[in-house]
């Protein structure tokens, strides 16, 4: 079974309904995965996206880069607030590639990392294919501390080490018709049980506009805690966009494509009257079933306000003037 711990800080995740029931809600309208939803309500399900795929954890693999951890300290992004323990974040995450609890860490484990190809497509002078390994020696890196808020209504913060979105973009030169940036997460149902279930339409697919992936704050992060990233936090690499909520921020990506059109992302998908495009995070504006005012802090009892633009108001307001009309907050 996924659920091994329950540690404390957990017991009070009803504050938020989690996002994967969103599926059984809309399953029972449709009719279609009725059989799915009375296993798990009858407990004797053998499906392998219920309970983990027979895969063994993958071979421990050197990572080439690890040396270079951590980065350059880049102190543009200070916090007012203290960095969530690493032992809170290896433990409580969402990845529904491995299962749709929090408590996933292991099944990720099972994630090899090496080789890992990034494919660079669409809109762009060349397209390619890059190794993980060979990125990093291409781009700047640097470390910044960034808050982050899941739509679930729990926060957190930490410090991440990675390229600056911006400079990926400009080395990958897109052309000028390219007005979206699509990127997806690798599709290997053998190895991740999750994707095995009927409720999501795999692969894991986010977007940004252009404006947004450049923007100073959007960031591919290959590490975090000073070294690289725990596969269960997306290793090894992923988006990371502080200012929208936290299903925005895609793990483990394969492949980043420059479109013309807006992607059709796996959440707006799933969940279109409660998941959007834009998911900037806005306390004044409620999700259907609960309110974005506050968050609870993650690895204790505190609650805390909820900031607009996630506190980055400043430097992100401007990206959504003339989108008044968008549904930008969900
Ligand atoms: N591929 C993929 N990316 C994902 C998710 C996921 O399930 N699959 N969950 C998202 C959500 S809802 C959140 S809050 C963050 C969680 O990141 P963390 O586990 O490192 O805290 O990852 C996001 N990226
Ligand atoms: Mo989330």
């Amino acid at each position: 079974m996924l659920i091994k711990r329950t540690p404390s800080w957990a017991l009070r995740e009803s504050e938020a309904t989690p996002e994967h029931l969103v599926l059984s809600r809309r399953s029972l309208v449709a009719g279609a995965l009725g059989g799915a939803a009375a296993t798990l309500g009858a407990g004797s399900a053998k499906a392998g996206w219920l309970f983990g795929s027979d895969e063994k954890p993958a071979p421990p693999e050197t990572d080439p880069t690890a040396g270079l951890y951590p980065f350059k300290r880049n102190d543009a992004y200070a916090l007012d607030r203290a960095v969530t323990p690493e032992n809170v974040n290896l433990n409580y995450n969402n990845f529904y590639e491995f299962g749709t609890s929090k408590y996933i860490a292991d099944e990720a484990q099972k994630l090899p990392l090496r080789p890992w190809t990034l494919k660079i497509s669409g809109l762009v002078e060349r397209p390619r294919e890059i190794g993980i390994d060979d990125l990093l020696k291409a781009l700047p890196l640097d470390d910044r501390l960034y808050r982050h808020r899941c739509v679930e209504a729990w926060g957190m913060a930490l410090p991440w080490s990675g390229i600056p979105m911006k400079d990926f973009v400009a080395w990958a030169k897109p052309l000028g018709s390219a007005k979206y940036v699509k990127m997806t997460t690798f599709l290997n149902p053998k190895v991740a049980s999750g994707q095995r279930s009927p409720l999501y339409e795999w692969p894991y697919v986010e977007g940004l506009t252009m404006a947004e992936a450049t923007n100073e704050l959007a960031y591919l992060a290959t590490g975090a805690y000073g070294k690289p990233l725990a596969k269960q936090m997306g290793a090894p690499i992923r988006l990371v966009v502080p200012w929208k909520y936290g299903f925005k921020s895609v793990k483990s990506i394969v492949s980043i494509e420059f479109t013309e059109t807006r992607p059709n992302t796996l959440w707006a998908a799933a969940g279109p009257s409660e998941y959007g495009f834009w998911a900037n995070v806005n306390p004044q504006v409620a999700h259907p079933r609960w309110s974005q005012a506050r968050e609870r802090v993650l690895g204790g009892d505190e609650s805390r306000p909820t900031l607009l633009y996630n506190g980055y108001a400043e430097q992100v307001a401007g990206l959504y003037k003339g989108l008044e009309r968008e549904k930008l907050f969900m």
